[in-house]
């Protein structure tokens, strides 16, 4: 039998936490031969809430969980950790600016990073950072942990990945595993360029499919990017679920590949596309042998090349408002 993998969760009790711990503690992200420990952390106020989720985990009585630790200490959260999914962060508040979001969350996940840099299984580690501004959070976390190579820390685009396969589905009549070479590029926001310019459908181009650049250009891409605005209206709420079942998505592909097709992760660039070098930038990426790797060579169009640029522009000046505490 395997040794348990130790699985930290930050903001363990929030709406994605309770959707996101049993999946992983029922072996749906890292397979159901692989006994885990999930560490879990919250903010002082949040503990009570935590012992609650604690308790209805324990009785599921998961053949696989060996072991549930409850902190509000990120140096014990991050013990040892092989598995870091960074969900917590502080949401926009009323009247609050976007410039003291990125900072309030930047104190958070540099605060995240060096606990990460001194605790954590470096060898081993894979970082997930979902709480935003995603991608932002993910670099300065990375920044402050100097002692890990700055690809094990990774944003999630790959719910708008999965959304994008929705609405490509819904719209072809095809089944989403029929779907390949979509992607997602850059920013974990309404910037985000969901790209089917190289997209097959059974093997064939899309445009086999769907040839209207106008309900590509007016409908698909504004849905995707506004997708998390249209689930809170109808919600009352932000996505959780979708959320949680994108995470488990996203590092069971990376530990496990991706058999040859493109997913969407927010992954440090090395300057392709021309994205700036040192980024977190959602890129088409391949993932084999416990690695993963950005998709080359690939053409980018006129149109697709505006869209590039919008969201490495708001990459960069998201960057910029934060750039005294990298
Ligand atoms: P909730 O407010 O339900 O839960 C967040 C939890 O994090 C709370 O329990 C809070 O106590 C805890 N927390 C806050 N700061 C913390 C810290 N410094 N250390 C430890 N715990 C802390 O939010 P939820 O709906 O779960 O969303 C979590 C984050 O995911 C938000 O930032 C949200 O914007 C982001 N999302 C990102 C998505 C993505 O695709 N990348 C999609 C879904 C989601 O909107």
């Amino acid at each position: 039998t395997k040794a348990p993998l130790r699985v930290a969760i930050t903001g363990a009790s929030g709406q994605i936490g309770y959707q996101l711990l049993f999946r992983i503690a029922s072996g749906e992200m890292l397979g159901k031969d692989q006994p885990i420990i999930l560490q879990c952390l919250e903010l002082p106020q949040a503990l009570n809430a935590l012992k609650g989720v604690s308790m209805e985990l324990d009785d599921c009585a998961f053949p696989l969980l060996k072991g549930i630790v409850q902190t509000d200490d990120p140096n014990r959260a991050f013990a040892g950790a092989d598995y870091a999914l960074l969900v917590g962060a502080k949401p926009r508040s009323k009247g609050m600016e976007r410039g003291q979001l990125l900072e309030a969350n930047a104190q958070i996940f540099s605060a995240q990073g060096k606990a990460l840099n001194n605790n954590a299984n470096r060898d081993t580690l894979r970082v997930l950072v979902v709480g935003n501004p995603a991608n932002t959070n993910a670099l300065i976390a990375a920044r402050n942990a100097p002692n890990i190579d700055p690809k094990r820390f990774t944003a999630m685009t790959r719910l708008d990945h999965n959304r994008g396969l929705a609405q490509l589905a819904d719209k072809t009549g095809c089944g989403v595993t029929d779907i390949q070479k979509f992607c997602i590029w850059g920013n974990h926001s309404a910037t985000q360029y969901p790209d089917i310019t190289h997209t097959t459908i059974k093997g064939s181009p899309i445009k086999n499919y769907v040839d209207d650049a106008v309900w590509v250009k007016d409908n698909f891409i504004p849905t995707v990017q506004q997708r998390g605005a249209a689930i809170i209206n109808a919600r009352g709420a932000s996505s959780a679920a979708s959320a949680a079942s994108a995470a488990i998505d996203h590092m069971r592909d990376w530990t496990f590949g991706t058999n040859g097709q493109w997913q969407s992760m927010g992954v440090y660039s090395d300057g392709s596309y021309g994205a700036d070098k040192g980024l977190y930038f959602s890129f088409p990426v391949i993932c084999k042998n416990g690695n993963y790797e950005i998709v080359q060579g690939l053409q980018l169009d006129a149109f697709s090349k505006d869209r590039f640029d919008v969201t490495r522009k708001e990459l960069l000046s998201e960057m910029d408002a934060i750039k005294h505490l990298l």
